[in-house]
């Protein structure tokens, strides 16, 4: 995501800086979010930042016309715990993108879900997507994006099932995918991107511009029914990545 960064002037006259818009559709964004259990060790150290990579623009993970770009800085979420899986999310600031690649499949950055919009996606029948070079049904990881459709699964119906082999959803997470599993991200896709397209249109029949909504996270086994796939929640985290990335930013 690209933030625009705007001066406010607040209750007391001072001069505040706030996050004006989320640019999306930045061709070379800055601001990169991931899962805390990428970047951090089980000691709760966070990764060597020197090795780094974010390699983006090409569908196909051993192709030659990527985008690569450097890490700057990681930032994972102060309250993460890797027992409860609470807050698995990071922020990764990215030095200066390079330039663009000649095959025009460059990065697009994509927008934060706005609190007005939780309503609508967090519904049982709102439709996810979420993709990534994660393992398939054949268990190896895959070499191109691979795209599934995960319905929104209801908070307390995921929880239950989950309690019943003693693991706990946090509230800082929800759940995707289908009752009778069969659809899921999977082990290699963690860190990577659930969105959801909101409908627009007079019919409700058009699709917006996706917003991120969840960050790959865990999940017991894959597909497995029952077993939805759990996810950070990105709408409750957005106040601590707007402060966050105003710091790093200005
Ligand atoms: C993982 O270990 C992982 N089925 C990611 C997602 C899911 C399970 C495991 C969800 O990266």
């Amino acid at each position: 995501m690209s933030p625009v960064i705007d001066k406010i002037t607040d209750t007391s006259g001072k001069k505040v800086d706030v996050v004006k818009s989320w640019d999306a559709g930045d061709p070379r964004p800055r601001v990169m979010l991931t899962a805390a259990h990428c970047v951090t060790q089980k000691s709760g150290s966070v990764t060597e930042i020197a090795g780094l990579e974010v390699v983006s623009g090409n569908t196909n993970i051993a192709a030659v016309g990527k985008v690569v770009q450097q890490v700057e800085k990681i930032i994972p979420h102060p309250d993460y715990d890797d027992d409860t899986m609470a807050n698995d999310i990071a922020i990764l600031i990215l030095s200066e993108a390079p330039n663009p690649v000649p095959d025009g499949a460059n990065p697009r950055s994509i927008a934060l879900p706005h609190p007005a919009d939780v309503a609508s996606y967090k519904s049982v029948t709102a439709a996810h997507s979420v993709m990534g070079w994660g393992t398939t049904e054949n268990g190896f990881l895959s070499q191109f994006l691979m795209p599934v459709r995960v319905p929104y699964s209801d908070q307390a119906a995921c929880k239950a099932t989950y309690s019943g082999i003693g693991w706990d959803v946090h509230a800082t997470s929800f759940c995707t995918g289908f009752v009778s599993g069969g659809f899921d991200s999977c082990q290699g896709d963690s860190g990577g991107v659930l969105f959801h397209r909101p409908t627009t249109g007079a019919n409700s029949n058009q699709l917006a511009a996706p917003v991120l909504t969840g960050i790959v996270s865990w999940g017991r086994g894959c597909g497995l029914p029952g077993f939805a796939g759990v996810y950070a929640d990105v709408a409750g985290q957005r106040a601590w990545i707007e402060n966050e990335v105003i710091k790093s930013l200005n």
